[in-house]
């Protein structure tokens, strides 16, 4: 293993000095409403929550315009309610702005996907890991994070595919690996942009797909050729024999598998990182082929199903592009309704819409359904400023999150897991029924029915007898997704997109076209993208002379509500995790608390030492944030391309807090 010279891994137990004690989340069981700015949430009938909630919307568009409305679509939730959600936005009130946590995490890899293929799924099945020679994890800890694709990993391997890890931190999924690469946060494109050149000056470049398949192939040449390897190391910090190592395997393997995540994803240019990497499968013809491929490895359950739903601003649902007048029209006809010929906000633009200090803010109402910003979004405290100041703030919830403490109603819903019907869609886009199999708590009601009830009140009565009535209507106006009656998905224990025929099965990889010698079959050439390096915003300096990137831990998840609220042995809290020879140089051991700043705040964390890092390299979770707000500290500058937040790169400072103040 390169780069392995150091200590190997060991996890002490949790130190008695951990005083936090865990904040716990309860379903919601009845509606909430506040009576006024400031005052407390109180209960109140279904009838009186879902009164106030329509009116508040109401008033919202016929004050300020359509556009003064957002939706936030639950990447949880099936496809049938993402595709409700977002015919809520559309149809009810007028507008595009409907986004999800997809922008925190992948919407970069949709865009770069799509910039190159046309569409913005990942291209190849999880079973194609089995059956691959080699497998490359960029900026992913799959064993943490993808724990079921991690065991087609596994598979593979044991198949005999080589796996190779690229990560900052020497993780749990690179301890699998044959080789480790640990470059300095955010140096991705110069590694990638070495690894192409090697390719390139050795002759390991596929000539013939590069040829018949691709453009911009000269000036891509023209733009790597300065990323000699001994830059390359300077710049990344991995040593030049391992990228060249890299390099030469990825090229030699007959096939290949190029697996990201947000290591890739979540940095101010996280969607050319993408394209980065799309580029070495272009090169070497690692792509449309059965094993050979390059895969986003999504988020959430329904993250990939949420934006095939439409539950994106610039998407109606089967990916059809919102400024093309006859996917519009298709709608308009079916919906009896007039969309807007232009894209929403996204997430991201939401925020800078609810800014109080804009003068004009001019987003106003939003409504939230199985998300939590006020502790996923980056710089946190603003976020929270700016959803306390909307005039009218629904959050449909399984919990009593932080968000929705702030909400003027809170309307419990029925979890998607286990007390829903209907469909999700997983990473190599299979779609799946899942099933209703316990009675919801309480008066919490399905998260369709809530928003039909909603739109009834604002004068749209939809009959949707079932999710599969939900579905059907989707089916017809969506050519990828025709060919899946809910029988078939039962038959076929779940299908793949694209899936327009009723009898055919789908393939399970795609763009195979780009191999056919007929040049009409063959259709568009994929582009190489001509993307610069372009390191942290956040720099870091005498002030804040640790890099701190932030992810996750096998045990938890996300914003901790659904994960973090109950005691358990396996719960650790939350820590700020530094190398062996930082905690030395601080003087500050396994369990002491340390004030960490950066530059939009500070917070107050135990240390934990973990030498899977290196010298200068400080690693944090998001999942307590009741305990340690971390998105406190983070960074919101955006992939102007796709609205990403850079949450794995803030610069920072560790503070020895003086026991004497302390006490
Ligand atoms: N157990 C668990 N599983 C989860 C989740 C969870 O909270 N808990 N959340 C789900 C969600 S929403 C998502 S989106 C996925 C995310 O899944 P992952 O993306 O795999 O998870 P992260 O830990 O956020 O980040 C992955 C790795 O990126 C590395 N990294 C940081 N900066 C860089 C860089 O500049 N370059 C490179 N090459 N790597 C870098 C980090 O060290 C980290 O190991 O996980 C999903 N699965
Ligand atoms: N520092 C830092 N911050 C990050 C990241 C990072 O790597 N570092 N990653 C980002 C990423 S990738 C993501 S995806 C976001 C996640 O950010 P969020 O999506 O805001 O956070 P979650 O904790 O996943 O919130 C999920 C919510 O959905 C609710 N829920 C679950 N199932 C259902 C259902 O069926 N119906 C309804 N109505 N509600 C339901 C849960 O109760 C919970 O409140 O965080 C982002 N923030
Ligand atoms: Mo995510």
């Amino acid at each position: 293993m390169t780069q392995r010279d150091r200590t190997p891994k060991t996890y002490s137990r949790t130190p008695k000095t951990y005083k936090r004690t865990p904040k716990t989340y309860n379903r919601l069981t009845h509606p909430l409403v506040r009576d006024k700015k400031g005052g407390p949430l109180r209960r109140a009938t279904w009838d009186e929550a879902l009164a106030k909630a329509a009116e508040g919307f109401r008033h919202a568009r016929v004050e300020h315009g359509p556009d003064a409305f957002a939706m936030l679509s639950c990447a949880r939730a099936t496809n049938e309610m993402n595709y409700v959600a977002q015919k809520f936005t559309r149809v009810v009130m007028g507008t595009n702005n409907v986004d999800s946590c997809n922008r925190t995490c992948h919407a970069p890899s949709v865009a770069g996907l799509s910039a190159v293929f046309g569409s913005g799924g990942g291209t190849s099945s999880y079973e194609e890991v089995e059956h691959t020679d080699l497998i490359v994890m960029w900026g992913s800890n799959a064993r943490f994070a993808h724990p079921i694709f991690f065991q087609h990993v596994l598979k593979g391997i044991r198949n005999g595919a080589r796996m190779y890890a690229v990560d900052p931190r020497r993780t749990s999924t690179a301890e699998w690996a044959e080789s480790w690469l640990g470059p300095n946060v955010g140096t991705d494109i110069p590694l990638a942009h070495a690894v192409a050149r090697e390719i390139i000056h050795a002759g390991l470049h596929n000539a013939a797909f590069i040829e018949r398949a691709t453009s911009g192939f000269e000036e891509y040449r023209a733009l790597v050729e300065p990323w000699t390897l001994s830059l390359a190391e300077k710049v990344t910090g991995v040593p030049a024999a391992a990228i060249r190592d890299l390099a030469h395997t990825y090229a030699r393997a007959e096939r290949a598998q190029l697996c990201w995540t947000l290591g890739i994803t979540e940095h101010h240019n996280g969607t050319d990182n993408v394209r980065a990497l799309i580029n070495l499968a272009l090169l070497t013809g690692h792509v449309g082929r059965y094993g050979a491929g390059v895969q986003p490895l999504r988020g959430q359950n329904n993250v990939q199903g949420g934006g095939d739903m439409g539950a994106i601003p610039n998407r109606l649902p089967g990916f059809q592009d919102i400024l093309d007048d006859g996917h519009r029209a298709k709608f308009e006809a079916a919906w009896d309704t007039v969309i807007p010929p232009k894209y929403g906000m996204t997430l991201t633009d939401m925020f800078e819409a609810m800014r109080p200090t804009a003068g004009h803010r001019s987003l106003r109402a939003v409504y939230c359904i199985g998300e939590n910003p006020a502790q996923s979004e980056a710089d946190s405290d603003q976020a929270l400023r700016r959803l306390a100041a909307l005039d009218h703030l629904v959050v449909q919830d399984i919990f009593l999150t932080k968000t929705a403490e702030l909400a003027d109603v809170v309307l419990p819903a029925t979890a998607s897991w286990a007390e829903t019907d209907g469909t999700t869609t997983n990473s190599e886009r299979r779609v799946q029924r899942v099933r209703a199999a316990l009675a919801p708590p309480g008066e919490a009601r399905e998260d369709i029915d809530i928003i039909c009830e909603i739109a009834e009140r604002l004068g749209h009565a939809w009959k949707f007898a079932d999710a599969e009535s939900v579905w059907n209507e989707l089916r017809a106006l969506s050519p990828d997704h025709f060919g899946m009656t809910y029988d078939r998905l039962e038959e076929q224990q779940g299908l793949q997109w694209p899936c327009p025929d009723l009898e055919a099965l789908p393939s399970s990889f795609l763009h195979g076209r780009l191999w056919d010698p007929d040049p009409e079959l063959r259709g568009p050439r994929a582009a190489f993208g001509l993307v610069e390096h372009d390191p942290p915003v956040d720099l870091t300096d005498e002030s804040y002379p640790l890099r701190l990137t932030t992810g996750r831990r096998l045990d938890s998840y996300n914003t901790g509500v659904q994960s973090g609220g109950f005691a358990s042995p396996l719960r650790r809290g939350e820590y700020v995790e530094l190398c062996p020879e930082d905690a030395e140089r601080y003087g500050v051991v396994v369990g002491e608390e340390v004030r960490v700043a950066s530059r939009r705040g500070t917070v107050v964390a135990p240390v934990w030492v973990d030498p899977g890092l290196r010298p200068g390299l400080a690693f944090m979770t998001f999942h307590f944030p009741d305990e340690v707000d971390t998105n406190a500290l983070t960074i919101e500058a955006n992939c102007p391309i796709a609205g990403t937040a850079e949450f794995k790169a803030s610069a920072i400072r560790i503070e020895k807090i003086d026991a004497a103040v302390r006490s």
